[in-house]
């Protein structure tokens, strides 16, 4: 009698008609072979194997270059369980208008049957997935991306506890690209895109949006998260989660290298986008990162933003979309290296000064997360690490100060529901637009967002001693438009105030919004920052947060009767607090 994953892999087969189909174990000799097949059919391009060994660079379509959340559906039963922030079908006509699409689609082609883990090969809290994927290079990159192939097989034996995954690349026209989740039976669909999270099926499908659903019913978290370890200097080490919508330096904040080292303050990476959290008989909150590597965006990187990555990307990391030098190593705008003459740019064409970015601008890099020298001893933890704080944050160019501590799990909660980030020029052309993002998860969860508010605030008291709750936001800027913090390896002062917080070690100004660092409170020793600057970074001011506080009324109403109570009881008691003034001093 077959398997299910046998089933699963016949029915397939029958429907996308493949020529040959490779079981995936994951071994170094099945990734020599896909590198040198992929290296053939010019899938693969080689990089300098004296400089970055093992590496290789991949360009996608151009027209397949970055998620589509446009093009990405939650299919469920009844329209109201996705929510009104999600792309709806119903399961049946979903499957109706995507399956031809999939009929004969493999023909001629290789179908890659890949088995995967997300989270620690042995912990009770990680989940198998199979993708059956006609690319190559997603099979590679899957490798890197969660624990792959005989460690998956081993787990599942017999069993039907698999999430399946069909993905094909199709044709690769976006009128013929199709995102689909069925979260009701735990199946995911992707046709006619190669790129990243809609085609890496075991990142953004299945461990945040099938697996917010899975969550939700099993009474833990799936969140867009980083996680990282702050080691004081006592080599005490307390963990914290971050979300923060997408391009605004989670990676770069989980692998950091702190300014305080010299004071033994050391920040060590979990995890750089995703966590799983479940409350532990003990009663706190722990986590696991269900990946096994960094799919980051690479403008922007260098030794300054991310040190640690700059040293983990010289080997065995498959780069996506960026340029590359005569001397055959991969360039992007932003790294430490000056243009020089002779470079070819993203899409293949010798590139000038002046003939727009040599790097696509969410050009990316593939790689194992053991290669960072800040990889935490204990990111493997099958029980997952204890979680003392959540941070939520965003882009902010006025509004907020650059941290606030929530007064309470559902204040904090709050504080989640309404985070917003404006948008930055690479991302979508618009500069300053803000965009509400909720705990960074608009993109992502998979079921209705007032219902995972109801899921959030349901999990502060199934906790002994719930994390504090705290918003941050590096982007604060001057009257003329400077940024005022000066962030990366400095954001561990911010960390350390958490900490001291936590530890009850650290004074805070009660404001209308939380509570804000006193100036003397934020160790600030060997920065140079005016007082103005600091007063500056820290105000609350008032006006702006009622027009806030409106914003986010407005974008509650789309939820309607679903919203939970205790959500607009805090919106209101923030209108209430901002119309006093009076602040005291704790
Ligand atoms: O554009 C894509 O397909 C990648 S998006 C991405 C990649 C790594 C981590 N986070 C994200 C995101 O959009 O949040
Ligand atoms: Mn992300």
């Amino acid at each position: 009698m077959s398997t299910p994953l046998e089933n699963f892999v016949e029915e397939s087969a029958r429907l996308t008609k493949p020529s040959k189909i490779v079981w995936c174990d994951g071994s170094e000799a099945e990734n020599a072979r896909l590198a040198a097949n992929m290296l053939n059919d010019g899938t693969f391009i080689e990089l300098n194997q004296k400089t970055y060994k093992n590496s290789y660079l991949h360009r996608s379509n151009p027209n397949d270059v970055a998620r589509t959340e446009n093009l990405t559906f939650i299919c469920t039963h009844k329209k109201e369980d996705a929510g009104p922030t999600n792309n709806w079908m119903a399961p049946s006509e979903a499957k109706e208008k995507v399956r031809p699409l999939f009929a004969g689609a493999m023909k001629g082609r290789t179908m890659y049957v890949v088995p995967y883990v997300m989270g620690p090969a042995t912990s009770p809290y990680s989940k198998v997935g199979v993708e059956i994927t006609d690319s190559a290079y997603v099979a590679a990159s899957m490798r890197i991306m969660s624990r792959m192939g005989k460690a998956a097989l081993d787990r599942l034996g017999d069993s039907d506890n698999f999430v399946p995954g069909l993905h094909s690349l199709g044709d690769l026209n976006p009128e013929r690209r199709f995102i689909l989740h069925f979260p009701e039976e735990k199946l995911i669909w992707s046709v006619g895109s190669g790129y990243g999270g809609n085609a890496l099926l075991g990142k953004k499908c299945l461990a945040l949006r099938i697996a917010s659903w899975m969550a939700r019913d099993q009474s833990w978290m799936a969140e867009h998260m980083l996680i990282l370890g702050l080691e004081d200097s006592s080599g005490k080490v307390t963990y914290m989660a971050a979300a923060f919508p997408s391009a605004c330096g989670k990676t770069n904040l989980a692998m950091m290298v702190s300014a305080l080292e010299n004071q033994g303050y050391r920040v060590w990476t979990v995890g750089d986008d995703i966590a799983w959290m479940h409350v532990a008989s003990d009663g706190t909150l722990r986590a696991i990162n269900p990946e096994a590597g960094f799919f980051g965006v690479a403008p922007g990187t260098n030794a300054k933003t991310n040190p640690n990555v700059m040293t983990a990307v010289n080997k065995n990391t498959i780069f996506t979309n960026v340029a590359i030098t005569e001397s055959r190593e991969p360039w992007w705008e932003g790294i430490d290296a000056a243009p020089s003459d002779g470079m070819i740019n993203w899409k293949g064409e010798p590139w000038t000064p002046g003939s727009g970015p040599a790097a696509q601008p969410n050009s990316r890099y593939t790689v194992p997360a053991l290669q960072s020298p800040s990889l935490s001893s204990h990111w493997e933890d099958p029980e997952g690490v204890p979680i003392s704080a959540l941070i939520f944050g965003g882009r902010r160019a006025r509004l907020a100060p650059l941290v606030y501590e929530s007064n309470s799990w559902q204040h904090g909660v709050f504080v989640g529901a309404t985070m917003a980030s404006e948008t930055t020029a690479a991302a979508t052309g618009e500069v300053g637009v803000s965009r509400r993002d909720p705990m960074a998860m608009l993109p992502f969860c998979g079921y209705n967002m007032a219902d995972y508010f109801g899921h959030w605030l349901a999990m502060g008291p199934k906790l002994k001693n719930p994390p504090k709750i705290f918003h941050v936001n590096w982007f604060r800027q001057d009257a003329n438009g400077k940024f005022m913090w000066p962030g990366y390896g400095e954001n561990v002062r911010v960390l350390k105030w958490m900490l001291d917080r936590i530890e009850g070690r650290a004074a805070a100004t009660e404001t209308p919004i939380g509570n804000v660092p006193t100036p003397a409170s934020l160790t600030l020793d060997g920065l140079s920052i005016s007082r103005d600057t600091l007063d500056d970074l820290l105000r609350v001011d008032s006006g702006d947060w009622i027009a806030e506080d409106e914003a986010v009324g407005k974008f509650f109403e789309k939820f309607g009767d679903r919203l939970p109570a205790a959500i607009c009881q805090e919106q209101k008691a923030l209108a209430t607090r901002l119309t006093r003034t009076s602040v005291v001093t704790k």
